[in-house]
């Protein structure tokens, strides 16, 4: 089972990060690993992957865990080199843009299969980018009147409701719900013994309400790489 492996300390977490070209994906993983806010990415060509190390509680107490953070390209052109990285994966952030919700549909047209054939026992989290640019809270509307800019142009599009996330969030859940008892995959990952296993925790995972972890529930959790916003609570989420 992947979390035994890890709590082991045998491998490292392999966290694939995963959405539409554009939604903010490269941005998030610079802001977890430098807590900045680099408004100079270039698309991601292929995949690349970053280190993150922190500790968490396993069941021989607190431990170090080291995550590999797979930043993949959302280009359709790399596609068949982005779902190669897909094995073995531990965890995956599906990420969509707020203010486009054409991103969020694309989650459940396609990325969700991709991971469904190649790694259908990952704990899953749904991360709605860019929260700075509607309005805080309930994502209906953008906070400027829409005049705010990307570093590649304006944001435009439809905003995405908090509502509408959650209820893809419970599509994504059912989707692999679904795959892993196609898969046979046993009770995994394990509730109690793998990171990311929050029983009855406390964790502040979306927008201040208090949400206690399980790994079979698809959390979903709006950030701002702009502001740092959620990215913290992110990472406490899956690690
Ligand atoms: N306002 C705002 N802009 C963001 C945020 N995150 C990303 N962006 C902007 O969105 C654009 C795309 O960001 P990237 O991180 O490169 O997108 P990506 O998902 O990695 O794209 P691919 O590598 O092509 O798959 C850039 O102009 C970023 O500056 C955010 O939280 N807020
Ligand atoms: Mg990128």
């Amino acid at each position: 089972m992947a979390g035994a492996a890890v709590e082991a300390g045998v491998r490292p977490f392999k966290v694939l990060i995963l959405g539409n070209s554009a939604v903010g994906k490269t941005t998030l993983v610079d802001r977890i690993t430098t807590s900045i806010f680099n408004h100079e990415t270039q698309p991601t060509i292929g995949a690349g992957f970053s280190v993150v190390s922190t500790e968490v509680m396993g069941s021989r107490g607190s431990m170090p865990v080291k995550a590999h953070l797979w930043d993949t390209s959302g280009q359709e052109l790399y596609r068949s080199i982005t779902t190669s990285y897909f094995r073995g994966a531990d965890a995956a952030i599906f990420c969509f843009d707020l203010t486009d919700d054409s991103s969020r549909d694309a989650l459940l047209a396609q990325w969700v299969e991709d991971l469904a054939d190649q790694a259908s026992d990952a704990l899953v989290l749904l991360v709605g980018c860019k929260h700075d640019l509607t309005v805080h809270g309930d994502g209906d509307a953008r906070s400027d009147g829409g005049t705010s800019t990307t570093a590649r142009g304006p944001a435009f599009g439809s905003a995405v409701s908090r509502e509408r996330a959650e209820e893809t969030a419970r599509e994504l859940e059912l989707t692999l719900q679904a795959r892993r008892i196609e898969d046979g995959v046993p009770n995994a990952p394990s509730a109690t013994s793998m990171p990311g296993s929050r029983s009855g925790g406390s964790d502040r995972l979306t927008d201040g309400k208090d949400a206690s972890w399980s790994p079979w529930r698809v959390r979903y959790i709006a950030t701002s790489s702009v502001s740092g916003e959620g990215v913290e609570p992110m990472i406490r989420g899956l690690l």
